[in-house]
């Protein structure tokens, strides 16, 4: 199942799916900050892709939390993988709304810099992080808007591919309430 909105000449898909089988120039991963790989979607990409993601992802060596680094993307079909980190949710009173919409627009910076066209985002901060999934949407949802009302003709695809039921009607609940 795929739904899809637009924002000038961008469209915005969600579907539900495993992000490394996307075929797009750039995908995300949740990351931590020591950018040495992990559970959740951070295992996967990095299984897909191949060592040389790790020995990339160690040279950079560090991450902030609402930040974004880029490598080569080893055997995965995209050009490259941003690599971000979102916060882990202790309640809501430490900047975790914040953190969230600034790793989303810190990927979207990266891949513009690197003239990507087509992008897949997990949801950040839903898995292991804890981030309440309703909120993680709503947030995720506006910060690519902003982002995308400000550089309208930068993307042609923006994909957020969510890997459960649960998360993928959090997202089309927020889609069709926010963006109309
Ligand atoms: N494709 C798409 N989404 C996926 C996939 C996949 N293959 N696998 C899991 N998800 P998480 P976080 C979803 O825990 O919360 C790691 O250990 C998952 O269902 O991967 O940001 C890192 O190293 C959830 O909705 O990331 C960090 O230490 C979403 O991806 C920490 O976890 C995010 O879940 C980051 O935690």
């Amino acid at each position: 199942m795929e739904l899809e909105k637009r924002i000038g000449s961008t469209k915005i898909i969600i579907k539900k799916g495993d992000i490394t089988k996307e075929k797009v120039d750039a995908i995300v991963n949740a990351a931590n900050s020591r950018l040495l790989g992990g559970g959740g979607v951070d295992g996967a990409i990095h299984r897909a892709a191949g060592p040389t993601l790790l020995e990339e992802c160690k040279r950079i060596g560090w991450c902030e939390p609402g930040d974004a680094v880029v490598t080569d993307a080893g055997n995965l079909s995209a050009k490259y993988v941003i690599h971000t980190v979102g916060p882990i949710w202790r309640g809501g009173a430490r900047g975790e709304e914040n953190t969230l919409k600034n790793a989303y627009i810190s990927s979207l910076k990266r891949a513009m810099e690197k003239k990507v066209r087509t992008i897949s985002f997990p949801a950040i901060s839903t898995g292991a992080y804890g981030f309440p999934i309703d909120l993680a949407a709503k947030i995720t949802l506006l910060a690519i808007k902003e982002f995308l009302e400000k550089n309208p003709h930068v993307f042609d695809e923006v994909r957020l591919v969510l890997f459960n039921d649960k998360v993928f009607n959090s997202f089309k609940e927020a889609l069709e309430r926010y963006l109309k």
